[in-house]
């Protein structure tokens, strides 16, 4: 099966050009000038990008006594959809359980991906077990552990264990992953507040100020930085995390921060003088923020010291959501995101000249590819690649609204907002998921992307440890009488 892509704009991380790009057998087979011989797709007018890689994402989790809503289905057709072609999602193991046994429950879930997945490892308890089983993990194609320092009592690991999982990652080639928000002052908060009445959804953005953020950002950093090992922090989404990044990365450090589009393009103001439902439909972790942080990050992804835009897509129904009506505490956190990703942030991006077009693909797939391990495989238009292909229209313009998304929920947190810049079409290893617009996925078609370690990328951070490693005394020379 040979497909053409004819007359587009070739727009990669570092260049922009014009060629034709031919797919066979699900991968690029030639870039070129003048292609033909296979079905045509007309790219007249369009940037030709690689997919979206969105690597982060909760599909069908286990959470907060439910389950996130899309699947993984329903969740991969809605990338498709909005041009992202790979996805990586969390593998959650309950407390005690083993890393292989609950890997089992994840390949069996995305059996039914229409794109290519691939999953981070929760590190959620701390035992010999664990430590055993993350060398089988790596082994299984996955090389990064993903912390929790907030949801005490259920996700939460303490800096012992996280100390300890990263200096195991250090061993392995293995990059871990954080969440960032000081779990103990959360949940002082959260009693603080409901004891004081104040029970809506509003009283989960007060529960976790900017603070919250940026202490534990360069707790992880420090930990990280005396574990020998670099560190990607999730969801960055203010200043005060932000910083602590930046500092690490002048400073030397591999540290990777990863804005959402929901906190590069929405605000605080969801939360207050909004009606219940509007309001705990926007509960996520952690919350929006004021404009400040929204232009911290992106002043941080222009600059470079963000790295990465993804989703943290977790949907909830607004009936699920309901759960936390009188106790803010019980409202499912998470928020939606992967159909609108790409059409959000070349809208609030590349058209307000925020982001060149070159930025945009670095920050939505190329510059993750090579986080992961997975460039150029994934991440890049070059002879060899998967053909994970987006086919943008920059005149194509829409408003995003639940009636026409791909999510299963019954709203979306964009609702209202128009955009400009589209798929015209979307590949996903070479078959066709998005055709003028149209989605036309096939379930089954993901496959799992196996990611090696990276040891390279794993040396020391900083020179903390040859300042502080033991060194001996040279005493020849000096004379024994110490005259
Ligand atoms: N934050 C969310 O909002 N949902 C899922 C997990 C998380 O950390
Ligand atoms: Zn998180
Ligand atoms: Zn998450
Ligand atoms: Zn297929």
């Amino acid at each position: 099966m040979t497909t053409i892509i004819k007359n587009g704009t070739i727009v990669t991380a570092d260049r922009t050009y014009k060629a034709d790009v031919k797919v066979e057998n699900g991968v690029i087979a030639e870039i070129g000038q003048n292609l033909s011989g296979g079905e045509e797709l007309d790219a007249t007018g369009c940037y030709v990008m690689p997919g979206g890689i969105d690597p982060h994402v909760h599909l069908e989790m286990p959470f907060m006594g439910t389950y996130s809503s899309d699947d993984f289905e329903s969740g991969t057709r809605a990338a498709l959809a909005g041009g992202t072609t790979m996805v990586v999602d969390f593998c959650l193991p309950n407390p005690e359980q083993s890393l292989l046994e609950a890997l089992q429950r994840w390949d069996n879930k995305s059996t039914r991906a229409n794109c290519d997945y691939s999953f981070h490892m929760a590190i959620t308890w701390w035992g010999e077990q664990v430590f055993n089983e993350m060398e089988d993990i790596t082994k299984r194609g996955i090389n990064t552990f993903k912390h929790f320092m907030a949801y005490k009592g259920a996700l939460m690991v303490n800096d012992d264990e996280m100390f300890a999982s990263f200096r195991r990652c250090a061993e392995l080639g293995a990059l871990p992953l954080v969440h960032a928000e000081n779990g103990d002052v959360v949940a002082d908060l959260q009693a603080k507040l409901l004891a004081e009445g104040n029970d809506g959804p509003e009283g989960h953005a007060y529960s976790r100020p900017p603070q919250v953020e940026g202490e534990a950002t360069n707790r992880a950093i420090m930990i990280a930085d005396m574990a020998g090992v670099p560190v990607y922090i999730v969801h960055t989404s203010c200043e005060d995390a932000h910083e602590a990044i930046r500092r690490a990365r002048m400073a030397g450090k591999r540290v990777y921060g990863e804005p959402l589009i929901q906190h590069l393009t929405l605000d605080e103001s969801e939360y207050f003088d909004k009606d219940w439902d509007h309001a705990a439909r926007r509960v996520m972790s952690p919350p929006f923020r004021n404009k400040q942080h929204q232009d911290s990050l992106w002043n941080g992804l222009s600059s470079g010291s963000l790295s990465v835009v993804a989703t943290d897509h977790c949907a909830f129904t607004t009936e699920q959501k309901r759960n936390g009506v009188g106790d803010f505490t019980q409202i499912p956190n998470g928020t939606g995101g992967l159909e609108d990703r790409m059409p959000m942030l070349w809208t609030h991006g590349v058209n307000t000249g925020r982001l060149t077009m070159n930025e945009f693909v670095a920050v939505t797939s190329t510059n993750i590819a090579k986080i992961l391990n997975v460039y150029p495989r994934k991440g890049a238009i070059l002879e060899g690649a998967d053909a994970d292909i987006v086919v943008w229209d920059p005149y194509k313009e829409k408003t995003i609204s639940a009636d026409s998304q791909q999510s299963a929920i019954d709203y979306n947190v964009f609702e209202g907002k128009h955009v400009k810049g589209l798929p015209r079409f979307t590949l996903t290893r070479g078959k066709v998921a998005v055709h003028d617009g149209e989605v036309r996925t096939e379930e089954g078609h993901g496959q799992f992307v196996e990611r090696p370690p990276n040891n390279p990328v794993n040396t020391a951070l900083s020179t903390w440890k040859e300042l502080t490693a033991p060194r001996k005394i040279e005493r020849t020379g000096i004379p024994a009488s110490g005259v």
